[in-house]
């Protein structure tokens, strides 16, 4: 089979040669063609069928030991010139990076077969909608790419129709951390991943397309790539509106983004719907508000940490037709994670028998993927082509101290500043230490495709006549006592803060002016219903002066490290806070 875009077509011939694989799949997304590859990965112990009864249709994934999260340091942006891919990113030339990458390619697909997997990233009919082709000799690619993208032959019409597409390249090597590279060419808009067959560096429509590629593609087209999850909240009187919340990975997205009201909320009608988990791309409408679109079609989650009392609505998507990827097996062939909650594991992730002298059963970046149409607050406004208009947004971090619950910015430009001085703990989804506080500025430091300064500008940039912005709010979910427990209850009653910030959004819900922006007064928060010790919420919502100063000086050092590109506006804010503070 081949397409009839000749680029297309000349591009998969140009990589077989590179490649020689045994034999090319052109995908088509069909039951069939899913079905065959499940068989197919079976046989090869690639996929344990799970326990039939209580999860039809679930497969176990055990990848390598070594390959588990997403690399950081062996990513690469590889811009012609080197200050465009800016200090937040790992640069090399394009053609040394090329040379590289395709050293290891080269004949690395030999008895294996490439996968053709044409893409679309959003509803296959929306004008915010790109098309990407990813080539990979991993049939665990194409199966979970299946979930998380429409892929198959409605994409590859679109592709024909378009004319354009992303390239991505992958190819799983030897799984050898010593040959493993994640290449982005964003001038090129081409992908190149080897030696890795984690979601995040393999899946490429996910983080590398729909961020990577995509923040470059925005900045160039008027539009934003974010890494934000997108929830609609339905008051009692049925009127949605839609947040968009960018907080960085494993800090309770996909929790948030299918929250489930208090009682109290639920008792009067509130309903909470949820368009995407992960990424958000915004682009200013007709009538000057921001419409946003999930381009995803599935959800790539953290299972651990995913329970009854922390995520139902998850869990009830997980009971059929998803693949778990480093989870623990329960005696009985069920998925068993950390925070479950229930049963108990047999076999580790790594398919020993458990010991807990090994460590966590399932890995702590164990992930499951499943169709969003599984998850029963899908909405079927993620399928609308022109997309869902957004009120708020939201920055959150995994902050133990300083950061109140929640604070509204003053205007659009103190809300990039928010956004770009947003620190947060690192977290197992990367390599690398745990627990650090590092600037995750929007939690875009892994995604951002070109330097901060210039995608600083460009959200500066929407402040224009006639735009009906969204109102921005920081909000830190992950206060801590001085003896360690969390300050907030977290999980369904988020929403006590998603309503004061919908309320805020219209003119209706009291707020007092601080040095650091707005921050609700005890009384303005709807706590009924919630067991809050007074000291707690004052802790929450009080504003550490010492504390802040440290901060506002610790903010200003981190946007200089991205002169001379940061916007003058920017710093501009960033002095106000610390004078006022002063
Ligand atoms: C993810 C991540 O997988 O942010 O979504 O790491
Ligand atoms: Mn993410």
């Amino acid at each position: 089979m081949s397409s009839q875009l000749p680029e297309l077509n000349a591009w998969v011939d140009q990589v077989a040669a590179l490649t020689r694989p045994e034999r090319i799949h052109w995908c088509d997304g069909s039951d069939a063609e899913e079905q065959a590859l499940t068989a197919l990965m079976r046989e090869r112990g690639d996929l344990l069928a799970l326990n039939p009864d209580s999860h039809p249709g679930c497969h176990l994934h055990r990848s390598d030991p070594e390959d588990v999260a997403r690399v950081e340091h062996l990513t690469f942006v590889c811009t012609r010139r080197r200050e465009d891919a800016g200090p937040n990113n790992h640069w090399l030339a394009p053609d040394e990076a090329h040379a590289r990458i395709d050293a290891l390619f080269d004949g690395c697909m030999a008895g294996r077969t490439l996968y053709v997997v044409p893409y679309c990233m959003g509803p296959i009919d929306s004008p915010l909608a790109r098309c990407g082709v990813e080539i990979t000799d991993s049939p665990y690619v194409v199966a979970n790419m299946r979930k998380m993208t429409r892929m198959g032959d409605a994409a590859l019409r679109r592709i024909e129709r378009d004319g354009g597409f992303v390239r991505g390249l992958h190819s799983t090597g030897e799984l050898d951390p010593g040959r493993r590279f994640i290449m982005h060419f964003p001038e090129e808009l081409t992908i190149k991943s080897y030696g890795s067959g984690y979601g995040g560096n393999a899946l490429l429509g996910k983080k590398c397309h729909a961020l990577r590629i995509a923040s470059w593609q925005a900045r160039q087209e008027g539009w934003l790539a974010e890494h934000m999850l997108i929830v609609g909240i339905e008051r009692p009187d049925g009127q949605t509106r839609y947040i968009a919340a960018a907080f960085p990975s494993a800090c309770g997205k996909t929790n948030l983004a299918m929250l489930i009201p208090p009682e109290a909320y639920r008792e009067r009608g509130w309903k909470v719907w949820t368009v995407g988990d992960d990424i958000c791309w915004m682009q200013r409408g007709s009538d000057g508000r921001l419409w946003a679109i999930n381009p995803e079609a599935g959800f790539f989650g953290v299972a651990p940490g995913t329970g009854p009392s922390t995520n139902p609505n998850a869990l009830a998507m997980l009971d059929r037709d998803a693949i778990f990827t480093n989870v623990a097996m329960t005696a009985d062939g069920q998925p068993w994670w950390e925070g479950l909650e229930e049963g108990a594991p047999a076999l580790d992730w790594q398919g020993r028998a458990y010991d807990p002298g090994n460590g966590p059963a399932a890995h702590p970046n164990a992930r499951f993927t499943v169709s969003m149409r599984n998850c029963p607050s899908y909405t079927a406004a993620a399928e609308h082509p022109h997309g869902v208009p957004i009120s708020a947004i939201v920055f959150g971090g995994r902050r133990r101290s300083l950061v109140p619950l929640v604070t509204q910015a003053r205007d659009w430009s103190h809300g990039v500043l928010m956004g770009a001085a947003m620190a947060s703990e690192t977290t197992a989804a990367a390599t690398g230490q745990v627990g650090v506080v590092r600037r995750d500025p929007m939690a875009m430091k892994p995604f951002c495709g070109y330097h901060f300064g210039d995608y600083w500008a460009h959200w500066l940039s929407f402040d224009t006549e006639g735009a009906r912005l969204p109102a921005v709010f920081q909000v830190n979910w992950f206060r801590r006592a001085e003896d360690g427990r969390f300050l907030w209850p977290g999980f369904g009653d988020n929403l006590r803060v998603l309503e004061w910030i919908l309320r805020r959004c219209d003119d209706d819900a009291g707020a007092r002016q601080t040095p650091i922006g707005l921050l609700p007064n005890a009384d303005d928060l709807n706590l009924d219903g919630l067991a809050l010790d007074p000291a707690d919420l004052d802790a929450l919502l009080a504003v550490d002066a010492d504390g802040w100063r440290v901060e506002s000086q610790a903010v200003l050092a981190h946007l200089e490290e991205y002169a001379p590109r940061v916007p003058a506006e920017l710093l501009a804010q960033a002095r106000r806070l610390a004078e006022t503070l002063s």
